[in-house]
């Protein structure tokens, strides 16, 4: 048992690792699965609309594998409720009613960026109005700043900034580990770190080499967008493509870290093209089992480029829940499949839980991603309110840490179980 303590200005903390507080409930969390093994009858009294879903639904309760030729199926579906059942089905099998969420803290250091990627609202040239780029200094003490409850994840993306030597980031990282040393540190999408690879002439394991080195212990999943070539080309034609995401999250699986992966949908994307990168991500997860989590991410117009070019209405609530279910559905061999409330708003997230979803994300703190492109959603939630709406959508409430290990609070203390 390893036991840290961590002070901070509003709070003392005990941290314990590997532990457990006597009297607390034992929750175990299972090991990452290679393939998720689920079997049922398909119930008398589920009601199937649309007919096309009847041998899916079959396949989806007998526990085996859907094609592609199916997942385009279930996205052509409009009958909502029984995507919605059948991933329900599937989420209640790995998690019963268990929802995570967690209490973390998001930070984008900077947000110049030379991608200029049309349907980012982040993003700015160096000399435009709004670019910033933190010093360090001033970066640590965000981290510390307007969070009352004590903080497990730093969650970490930048732009592109072609001036900012990778040191930079070197110094970010281990500057708050050594002043948070039991926060984890997720950080840079694998678009920023193809980036530190081209400036900095190192190889991508080199680059994760060294930033693990320097404190970061998992990858978040954003810059996957769509895979399909033709649509990338269009809404982010700078960034690299689908070979090179692919493969920094391979490498960084190898290294041991753990990462997640996301899709940007409701742009210009066809149903194959969806169908095409959840297959592709499903894939790389046969080979390295290291995701964790999946996380569809709805496209926000206001102030984008791509928001000009494509005639267009903000993703629906239908929508939001759809690409919940059909991810469960598909990704048989994710452990966890997210509904971002900053993203699909608290109320739409919450009705997620009964559509496949098992995390709601966390406290967050700070957005500006996609508050840049017209958000409406507040900045932060409080655990208890994350709580509530966990709670109320009859599903339980577990803290977890990045890696999904429960985390369990006392006014003084937090204990995370082995
Ligand atoms: O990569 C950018 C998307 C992502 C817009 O790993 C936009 O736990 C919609 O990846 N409209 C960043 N989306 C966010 C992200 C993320 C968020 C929460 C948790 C995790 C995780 C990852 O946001 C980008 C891009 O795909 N994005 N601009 C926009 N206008």
């Amino acid at each position: 048992m390893r036991v840290c303590w961590k002070f901070h200005q509003q709070y003392h903390c005990q941290i314990v690792k590997g532990s457990r507080i006597a009297g607390s409930p034992q929750l175990q969390i299972p090991p990452l699965p290679s393939r998720i093994e689920i079997s049922g009858m398909l119930p008398e009294n589920l009601r199937i609309e649309d007919t096309r879903l009847r041998p899916i639904a079959e396949k989806v309760l007998a526990g085996e594998r859907l094609s592609f030729d199916e997942g385009v199926t279930l996205y052509k579906s409009s009958d909502l409720l029984a995507l919605g059942y059948l991933a329900h089905h599937v989420r209640v099998k790995l998690h019963g009613t268990r929802t995570y969420f967690n209490v973390n803290r998001h930070i984008n250091p900077t947000n110049v960026c030379v991608a200029s990627c049309k349907l980012c609202a982040f993003g700015r040239r160096p000399d435009a109005p709004g670019a910033y780029t933190m010093a360090l200094e001033e970066a640590y003490r965000i981290a510390g700043e307007n969070w009352s409850e004590a903080i497990t994840e730093f969650h970490l993306v930048g732009g592109l900034h072609p001036d900012l030597p990778f040191q930079y980031y070197l110094d970010l990282l281990r500057g708050l580990k050594q002043r948070f040393p039991n926060v984890h540190l997720k950080g840079f999408t694998a678009v920023e770190i193809g980036y530190f690879s081209h400036l900095t002439r190192l190889s991508i394991r080199e680059v994760l080499e060294k930033m693990k080195d320097a404190g970061l212990e998992s990858l978040p999943g954003g810059g996957a967008e769509i895979f399909a070539p033709a649509v990338r080309r269009v809404i982010c034609d700078h960034k690299i493509g689908a070979y090179t995401w692919l493969k920094v999250h391979r490498l960084a699986h190898e290294l041991g870290m753990h990462s997640n992966a996301t899709m940007l949908y409701g742009h210009i994307e066809s149903a194959e093209d969806r169908v095409d990168h959840l297959l592709q991500l499903r894939k790389l997860q046969d080979e390295t089992h290291g995701f964790q989590t999946f996380i569809p991410l709805a496209f926000h117009p206001a102030n984008t480029e791509l928001g000009k070019l494509v005639e267009h209405t903000e993703a629906s609530g239908f929508m939001d829940l759809k690409n919940i279910a059909v991810a469960r559905l598909l990704l048989d061999n994710f452990p966890h499949i997210k509904a971002y409330w900053i993203m699909m708003t608290p109320r739409v997230a919450q009705l997620a839980l009964r559509f496949g979803a098992d995390d709601l994300d966390g406290t967050v703190v700070e957005e500006k991603i996609y508050h840049d492109a017209g958000a409406k959603t507040p900045q932060a939630l409080t655990r208890a309110q994350l709580i509530r709406l966990i709670r109320e959508a009859g599903c339980e409430p577990c803290e977890r840490d990045t890696l999904y290990r429960p985390v369990i609070r006392t006014e003084t203390s937090i204990t995370v179980q082995a």
